[in-house]
């Protein structure tokens, strides 16, 4: 039986501006344990399904066009309540609004360039991570971590 999963993905910005390392430790000091990671640049259509709820928004079009724009680093992050956990590591979708010490709030100004993406719900987070990953890229034992962080 495995544990909640997300799905979070450092945007081309983010990865243009090697925030890679710095963002999968925070990540990996809360806690959480990566099951699986890839750099892939994403075609059009991996985007218009990933962001199919915001079809039709004044801002879809330009999002497609970025988040297509370079290399994404791809992640699934496995632990308890991981999803609500990772948002909280996130931020806000604005940056500018989103507080300090939060990933969007600590490296980014704009909206349309918030340097990461995550799961916002543990349903969204299942097709996401269908979306980006088959099953053999993703590891499910290995790393235990969880008696080092759970009594
Ligand atoms: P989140 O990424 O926090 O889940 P969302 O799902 O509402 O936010 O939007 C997806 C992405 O679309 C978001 O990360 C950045 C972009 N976006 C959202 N609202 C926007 C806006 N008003 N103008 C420009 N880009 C926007
Ligand atoms: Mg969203």
């Amino acid at each position: 039986d495995t544990e909640e999963r997300t799905f979070v993905a450092i945007k081309p910005d983010g990865v243009q501006r090697k925030l890679i390392g710095e963002i999968v430790a925070r990540f990996e000091k809360k806690g959480l344990k990566l099951v699986g990671c890839k750099l892939i640049q994403p075609s059009r259509k991996l985007a218009e399904k990933h962001y199919a709820e915001h079809k039709g928004k004044p801002f879809y079009e330009g999002l497609l066009d970025f988040i297509t724009s370079g290399p994404v680093f791809a992640m699934v992050w496995e632990g308890k309540e991981v999803v609500s956990t990772s948002r909280s590591l996130i931020g806000l979708t604005d940056p500018k609004k989103s507080p300090m010490n939060t990933i969007r709030g600590d490296f980014g100004i704009d909206v349309g360039r918030n340097t990461i993406h995550g799961s916002d719900s543990v349903e969204s987070a299942q097709r996401e991570i269908k979306l980006w990953f088959s099953k053999n890229e993703l590891i499910t034992s290995s790393i235990t971590i969880e008696k080092w962080i759970n009594e």
